[in-house]
């Protein structure tokens, strides 16, 4: 595919300022008149072609301000309708077309999930609705007339406010909605359908009556009311946390099953995949309500960074993106723990993003150029871009960050923006020159900082030398020569938040001038400084918080980690220090060193650390006790993997520490039991319970398979959340046997009608570490619940294979490779996006040992191999193989 470029962009040639759209529904024929008000762009090439992008259209009727065009002033391609000479003046377009949204499975813009119609345009879904100026710098006013069955639709929904309804003949009605907000065609949204609708309401602070409703299968508005509650609380907090208010009188939230996405931001009308918003104790984890609480702020807060300043074009993709994931994750640490929400981020972005970053798939979080932009929806974009906002709000304070968030809302308000325009509001406000830290955008690649600590013991004082590089495979990658210095490319600006701990505490007579409020600013390729008042050695507590998207080189010895785990104000980092200690252990077995480390040391730490905390805050607790995934062994390891080690490591560890606290963890469980009677509470305190009695059974039954057993098989009879009964099926999951199959059936039979359950069921089965598992994984293709055409079902049952089974997906016989291959190759012709975010699952395979290399070498070659491929899995196939 050829690649479009960000260095070529430029303005469109024509405006769009108005568009009247009249869509008459219909499963096969659904008819849409659009009626687009035009003029050229001042910005554009005066007299240029009109090429409107289209895809999957049929053309009934095309007329210029009232008058049909005769057939020779026009072209239609398979992906646009042209008209040439067109005038220099304003004029109006008149375009009716049909689509047939029950053929549509791809998912992409009209199409039906479950009778229902809906929409999705990000990124380029509009055009396959009408033909039209689909880029995101095209931003119109829309009035939508939706006309449809009663019976099969009798609920229409569109973007903005509704501002008519009506009879529309025999068995046919309307509604006609608009939204005075000017916005890209990506933003445009419809639903129709057999709908039940929870209702609500909120004040916005400027006195506006908002009505909030949460559409969703009917019989299922009780498992809305959570989602309805997290709409509310969100509202409130970008009020109180940005300063942002609503600015439409309804605010819609509609379920469909059938979504490529999580979640879609659309104007006034943001549809959901229905596993992000249903919830009930019974079917829904704590994961899941939080995800829930995270994804609704997610999409609501788009309505400001996204909607009301929106990106110029899809480079930019971040901008709204990355923008908006850092603003969710502070309302969820708001509404939740901070410390643990940040331990949560910084796990996803080290299972998600590191790897990306590391392998063939690695690209800027602004990129240069794209053959589909679909898949650039990437953990880089979206995550990394979070922390490259949560760094600049580190550098400058967050008082003039404030500040800067709010000169760029308002110099950007109605505006299709860019990275730039971003960081020059933070730039006017601070006064500081933001080039260098504007490389964090362009460059690809995990930066590794060493650190090294010296005391000098007579002075007083201690030294930390820093330095910086990119790997050097990447920075190869970046058109450097191999040989070449790494310090060739210009150094990031890297926040290093940090402090000196003692063996008792906190060093407070420790300074340093290069320190302001904690935070040394690393903008050289090494730098070094001193601090004055350092009596007795102390350990370093580098980067708190997780203060830039890097990975560490320290000299580190256990006792130092220890320290930090007793005595750090940073619960971050006590956090992460018990992480090093686990994967020094976890390294050193699966690289088969001979002389296995003691972990006694290690579990007396960790047996003080739960008398002193485990129930005064549970949830930390269960992180410090949850062991690195193989994922984070295999990224630490960075080459020559061998699943099967990295697993016989983690299942040593897991056993070792399960021994050594075994009673305490026993205890622990009871201690944290739920009071009988006692109501269900998705809050964090509760799940935090939750969560320390979860990681401590997997503990016990990593130490004791018999013990487990029995403790998991209780709970999981006994349950009363979904929560528990799921975690006791993940451990009975990893111990074969009869209580093992008996649990899956029972489980299944309970659930039988609730496929977002059973995605629950497939996924606990696809990562099962046992050999027989790919053979079940075939199976479970053939179960009457599993669809194809469903995401949440592919990406529960291959999916979690591909990701979340690293020995069996990674077989050596290169049976999991060839299951993935032909997956995705079967899924390809329906459903491309989907089939390329399954093939990102070979992302690591490079880091692989040889055998296993040329095993997925041989499968991503067969796919390659295939005559018509979609853009999408031939650009992540190509990219993959370079
Ligand atoms: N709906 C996706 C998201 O919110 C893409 N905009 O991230
Ligand atoms: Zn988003």
């Amino acid at each position: 595919p050829i690649p479009i470029r960000l260095a070529d962009y430029r303005p469109s040639d024509h405006l769009i300022d108005r568009v009247a759209l009249d869509i008459s529904l219909d499963a096969h024929a659904t008819r849409v008149t659009a009626t687009l008000s035009l003029r050229p762009n001042p910005a554009g090439r005066a007299g240029a072609d009109l090429v409107l992008d289209g895809e999957d259209l049929t053309l009934l009727s095309f007329e210029r301000d009232g008058v049909a065009l005769a057939p020779d002033a026009y072209t239609v391609t398979d992906t646009a309708l042209i008209l040439r000479y067109p005038p220099a003046e304003p004029f109006t377009l008149t375009i009716r077309t049909q689509v047939d949204p029950s053929a549509n499975t791809r998912l992409m813009g009209l199409y039906r999930s479950n009778g229902v119609y809906c929409t999705q345009c990000e990124a380029d879904g509009f055009r396959r609705i009408t033909y039209f100026l689909d880029r995101p710098d095209v931003m119109a006013v829309y009035t939508t007339r939706i006309e449809a069955d009663r019976e099969e639709a009798p609920v229409l929904l569109g973007n903005g406010n509704p501002i008519e309804a009506g009879d529309a003949g025999p068995g046919r009605h309307f509604a006609v909605w608009h939204d005075p907000h000017p916005k890209p065609a990506y933003l445009f949204a419809l639903v129709g359908g057999r709908l039940d609708r929870l209702g609500g309401r909120f004040t916005t602070r400027d006195g506006r009556e908002v009505d909030l409703g949460i559409f969703v299968e009917p019989g299922k508005a009780e498992r809305a009311a959570y989602a309805l509650d997290a709409v509310i609380r969100s509202m409130a907090w970008d009020e109180t946390a940005f300063g942002r208010i609503y600015d439409l009188d309804v605010f819609n939230v509609v379920a469909v099953s059938d979504f490529n996405m999580g979640a879609m931001e659309n104007k006034g009308l943001n549809i959901f995949n229905d596993r992000y918003v249903l919830a009930s104790p019974e079917t829904a984890t704590d994961a899941d309500y939080a995800a829930i609480e995270a994804i609704i702020a997610h999409e609501y807060f788009h309505n400001w960074s996204g909607n009301r300043v929106t990106c110029r074009d899809w480079f930019q993709l971040c901008l709204k993106e990355g923008l908006t994931v850092f603003r969710d994750q502070e309302f969820s640490s708001d509404m939740r723990s901070r410390a643990v929400h940040r331990i949560g981020e910084v796990r996803t972005l080290r299972a998600r993003q590191f790897p990306e970053d590391t392998g063939p798939l690695a690209h800027p979080v602004r990129p240069q150029q794209y053959a589909e932009i679909n898949n650039f929806y990437t953990a880089t974009v979206y995550e990394k871009g979070a922390e490259i906002v949560r760094m600049l709000r580190t550098l400058l304070g967050p008082d003039v960050f404030a500040r800067g968030m709010d000169r760029y809302f308002s110099e950007c308000d109605g505006t299709a923006a860019t990275v730039e325009d971003f960081l020059a509001a933070f730039a006017a406000v601070s006064g500081l020159d933001l080039t260098a830290f504007a490389r964090w955008y362009e460059r690809p690649g995990t930066p590794v900082v060493t650190v090294e600590g010296e005391h000098q013991a007579a002075a007083g004082t201690y030294t930390l030398r820093f330095r910086q590089d990119l790997p050097s495979a990447l920075a190869q990658g970046l058109g450097r020569q191999p040989g070449q210095e790494a310090d060739a490319t210009p150094p990031l600006v890297i926040p290093v938040a940090l402090g000196l701990v003692g063996p008792e505490g906190v060093l407070r007579e420790a300074v340093s001038d290069r320190v302001h409020d904690g935070v040394f600013v690393l903008e050289r390729a090494s730098d070094t400084i001193t601090f004055t008042g350092v009596p007795v050695a102390p350990v370093a507590s580098l980067f708190r918080g997780f203060s830039a998207p890097v990975r560490v080189a320290a000299v580190a010895t256990d006792a130092d980690r220890l320290v930090l785990l007793a005595h750090d104000t940073d619960p971050f980092n006590r956090w992460q220090a018990a992480q090093d200690v686990a994967m020094a252990r976890l390294v050193a077995d699966a690289r088969g060193v001979d002389r296995p480390m003691d972990n006694a040391g290690f579990v007396a730490a960790l047996a003080t650390f739960l008398d002193r905390e485990a129930l005064s805050d549970p949830a930390f607790a269960a992180l410090v006790l949850t062991v690195p995934s193989e994922g984070d062994i295999a990224n630490t390891l960075g080459q020559s993997i061998d699943p099967d080690a990295i697993h016989r490591a983690r299942t040593d560890l897991r056993r070792s520490l399960g021994r050594g606290l075994f009673e305490r963890l026993t205890r622990l469980r009871e201690a944290l039991a739920d009071p009988a009677g006692s109501r269900f509470s998705p809050d964090a305190a509760s799940a935090g319970r939750r969560a320390l009695r979860n990681v401590a059974l997997d503990l016990i039954a990593g130490a004791d398979p018999q013990a487990g057993l029995a403790l998991a098989a209780a709970q999981f009879d006994a349950a009363t959340t979904m929560t528990d009964r799921l975690a006791a099926l993940s451990a009975l999951a990893l111990i074969p046997g009869p209580t093992r199959e008996s649990a899956l059936s029972a489980f299944a039979e309970r659930f039988a009608h609730e496929p977002l359950v059973l995605d629950k069921w497939f996924a606990i089965q696809a990562t099962i570490p046992e050999a027989d598992t790919l053979d079940r994984v075939r199976r479970l293709q053939a179960h009457p619940a599993f669809a194809m055409t469903n995401p949440n079902r592919v990406r529960s049952l291959v999916g979690s294979f591909s990701a979340g089974n690293p020995t069996q997906f990674n077989r050596a016989d290169g049976a999991g490779y060839d299951f993935l291959a032909e997956t995705v190759i079967a899924l390809d012709p329906t459903n491309p996006q989907i089939a390329a975010k399954l093939l990102t699952g070979f992302g690591s395979w490079r880091m692989l040992e040889p055998g296993r290399q040329a095993k997925a070498a041989q499968s991503l070659a067969a796919i390659g191999a295939r005559p018509g491929l979609s853009r999408d899995v031939s650009d992540i196939v190509g990219r993959m193989q370079n």
